[in-house]
């Protein structure tokens, strides 16, 4: 009797002591995943975990991932060590956004710097035989690798381990030895593609939308959604060069939603996420007093209210400010860079503003979500017309680039995400990538707007994704599984000539389509 009396008032004792001292969601966090993922969830050997770094993840799904780990990763199976409350803690705390912003100073940023290998010391010459245009690279989100392709072989030369989970398009010094990556935990790495070498890598940010490559091949831009800002990186060994904080001209912050490359303008343009502003920030050394004289008066210093007469004595990398009327999530440039098209996610409608008057010149009447990223441009009748999927609806949208009137929608088998061509080929390949149909594609004949053939390659995987060869001839097409391939299809017969088995492969880029800025694929 007096053992099971203490036992049980011992019981009782820890028990109530356990409710007394039930972790909270911090010190569980920090008692077992700070070490990967960093003191304030900013990433360190493990992903950054902010809702903004989670937001392709449910929230079962991170629940499993805990409990089970993550296989092919260092993340361990918690289920042993943490009870079913202490994981679902967890996941509402890495789903709660920060306080307060999380903080990724310029001392940050080099002190995450990595030169893997010192460039001047490795040959200047490919160490393998292909037509250096014609190379792929694949993203394989699977193992977080990507293969190094012959885009007339279709024989992988190399594959390698990349960041986790890299997004959106690599992109190219100008002569096609190096590729630039961005993971969305804000990793950049450059690639050496002659010496098929990782040479360095530095993280501009705890959560990156994606990374442009300047004309003469200097500079890399970086935007993010956290923080706040943009970072300029000098493409030798990605050094920053500067960092801006995305705020419009009230001061008001604001994540950016991406950056691109302007070649005819040599600028890069910043569209930002949260504020009615696009930036636009000319970057070249020679000829950008002449180019951008009739612009000098406009220029802003980082926010200031000091004009810039002459952006050269200035400070590098001025910025102009071009309010809109609208946010923009998503958009598309024509091929002469003078008008870029713009849409928020909850908006019916497209703007059509022009770059040089500065100014919203056209509304464009969308329905759904068209998702102008992926949009295309080429030639029909006589004039110019641009092609969007749309991630809501089972329709690519046909607009005519000289009215900004839409001219067709073709409908489609569901939502789409990603559109390509080539000015060579007659077609235009568009996915299925959303709802019950996600295993097609659909091919659209550029003369006539009609779907022509519907493939299916996969039965009941997603197939998505198609960049085409330097000439044209040959289509390379992802099927975005674990189990997955890259198919290549001769363009013009719509033939299978070659399944690649790959691990859920995502973009592929072609490097000559990518540095010659091709029409039918994205920039
Ligand atoms: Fe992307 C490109 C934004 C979700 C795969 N995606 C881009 C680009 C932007 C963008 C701004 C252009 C970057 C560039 O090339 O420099 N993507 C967004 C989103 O806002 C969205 C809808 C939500 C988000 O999570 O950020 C989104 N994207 C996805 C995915 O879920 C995809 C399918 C899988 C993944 O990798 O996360 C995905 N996005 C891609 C790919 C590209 C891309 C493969 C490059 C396309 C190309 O051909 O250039």
């Amino acid at each position: 009797f007096f053992y099971l009396l203490v036992t049980t008032s011992g019981l009782l004792l820890s028990q109530s002591a356990f409710a007394e001292e039930k972790p909270t969601a911090e010190q569980l966090y920090q008692q077992h995943c700070q070490s990967c993922h960093g003191l304030n969830r900013t990433g360190s050997m493990g992903p950054a975990l902010f809702p903004e770094n989670l937001s392709r993840l449910r929230k079962n799904k991170a629940s499993t991932v805990i409990s089970k780990g993550r296989v092919a990763t260092q993340m361990p199976a918690f289920e042993k060590t943490l009870t079913k409350e202490n994981i679902s803690q967890l996941v509402d705390y890495i789903y709660t956004p920060a306080k307060t912003v999380p903080k990724w100073s310029l001392a940050d940023i080099n002190a995450s710097h990595v030169q893997h290998f010192d460039q001047n010391k490795l040959p200047n010459e490919p160490q393998f035989d292909a037509d250096l245009m014609n190379l792929f690279i694949v993203v394989e989100l699977g193992d977080h690798s990507a293969t190094l392709l012959n885009g007339d072989t279709f024989e992988p030369i190399t594959r390698f381990k990349t960041r986790f989970a890299l997004h959106g398009g690599p992109k190219y010094s100008p002569d096609g030895r190096f590729v630039y990556f961005a993971s969305r935990d804000g990793w950049i790495s450059k690639y050496d593609i002659y010496n098929m070498k990782t040479v360095a890598e530095i993280r501009a940010g705890i959560n990156t939308r994606n990374l442009a490559v300047s004309s003469d091949g200097k500079y890399a831009i970086v935007g993010n959604y956290l923080p706040h800002n943009i970072v300029i990186l000098d493409t030798e060994n990605l050094t920053p060069i500067k960092v801006v904080a995305t705020a419009d001209k009230d001061g008001k912050s604001s994540r950016v939603s991406a950056v691109y490359n302007a070649p005819p303008r040599t600028s890069f343009i910043v569209a930002l996420k949260d504020v009615k502003e696009v930036w636009e920030i000319p970057y070249s050394d020679e000829g950008g007093v002449e180019v951008y004289k009739g612009w000098a008066h406009d220029y802003r210093k980082d926010g200031g209210e000091g004009k810039v007469e002459n952006w050269k004595s200035e400070e590098q990398f001025p910025i102009r400010r071009i309010t809109t009327e609208d946010y923009l999530d998503d958009f598309f440039f024509d091929p002469e860079y003078i008008n870029l098209i713009g849409a928020s996610r909850d908006s019916q409608n497209g703007q059509v503003i022009n770059l040089d008057a500065r100014k919203k010149v056209a509304t464009i009447e969308m329905a759904g979500m068209p998702h102008l990223g992926s949009g295309i441009t080429w030639d029909y009748q006589g004039k110019q017309v641009f092609a969007s999927p749309n991630i809501k609806d089972g329709r690519v949208t046909v607009i005519d680039m000289d009215n900004w009137q839409v001219i067709k929608e073709i409908k489609t088998e569901g939502p789409g995400f990603f559109m390509r061509s080539h000015s060579k080929s007659p077609y235009a390949w568009v996915d299925v990538f959303f709802g019950p149909n996600k295993e097609k594609v659909h091919i659209i004949k550029k003369d006539t707007l009609e779907i022509v053939k519907t493939l299916a390659p996969s039965p009941g995987k997603t197939a998505a994704h198609v960049e085409f060869t330097k000439d044209g001839k040959y289509v390379l097409l992802s099927i975005w599984d674990n189990d997955g391939a890259v198919i290549v299809y001769d363009a013009n017969t719509l033939e299978e000539i070659k399944r690649l088995p790959m691990k859920k492969p995502s973009g592929k880029y072609n490097v000559y389509n990518k540095t010659h800025y091709e029409r039918g694929t994205s920039h």
